[in-house]
């Protein structure tokens, strides 16, 4: 029978890092009011929650790298919302915070979760932010638990 590990959804204990984007704030501030809101109700402390702000989609990778490399945190979350419609570059912003998040959690081992929006137009980033289609926020929440015991669950084994 193999040994099968899986991360606990239990948020108790866990420091929480936010990095979240002011560009599109309309978005952003819902997607991290969900977040904030599903780390509590799994267990994690208002004061483990850190929040830094930073001016668009394209600084949450150095900040989230700063949040990750001090080594207090157990997760970091970054949220943004890149919308097709309002700009002319696009796809520079949502590749380079995509791939810039993503080396983050390889180099730090902490787990840094992805919660960018891209989408065509206002009207997308909407229904993903609290719409008709859920809200990204708490998904990274989720994610950010979960990634983080399945980590401590697979140091410890
Ligand atoms: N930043 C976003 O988070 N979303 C966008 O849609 C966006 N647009 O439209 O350009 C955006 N641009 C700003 C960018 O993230 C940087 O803050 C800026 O280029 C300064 O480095």
């Amino acid at each position: 029978m193999p040994k099968e590990l899986k991360g606990n959804m239990n948020g108790q204990g866990l420091h929480v890092g936010i990095v979240v984007a002011r560009f599109n704030e309309i978005i952003t501030k819902k997607l991290l009011d969900s977040a904030v809101e599903t780390l509590i109700r799994h267990g994690v402390r208002d004061e483990d929650i850190t929040v830094c702000w930073v001016p668009g989609s394209f600084e949450l990778p150095v900040v989230a790298k700063t949040l990750a490399k001090t080594g207090r945190y157990n997760a970091v979350i970054c949220l943004g919302a890149v919308i097709r419609g309002e700009t002319s570059h696009y796809d520079m912003v949502a590749s380079q915070s995509a791939s810039g998040i993503n080396s983050i959690g390889l180099e730090t081992g902490v787990p840094t979760i992805f919660g960018v929006l891209t989408t065509e137009n206002m009207e997308q980033a909407l229904n993903r932010a609290g719409g008709k289609a859920g809200n990204m926020g708490a998904n990274t929440a989720l994610a950010a638990i979960e990634t983080a015991r399945i980590i401590e669950a697979a140091t410890t084994a």
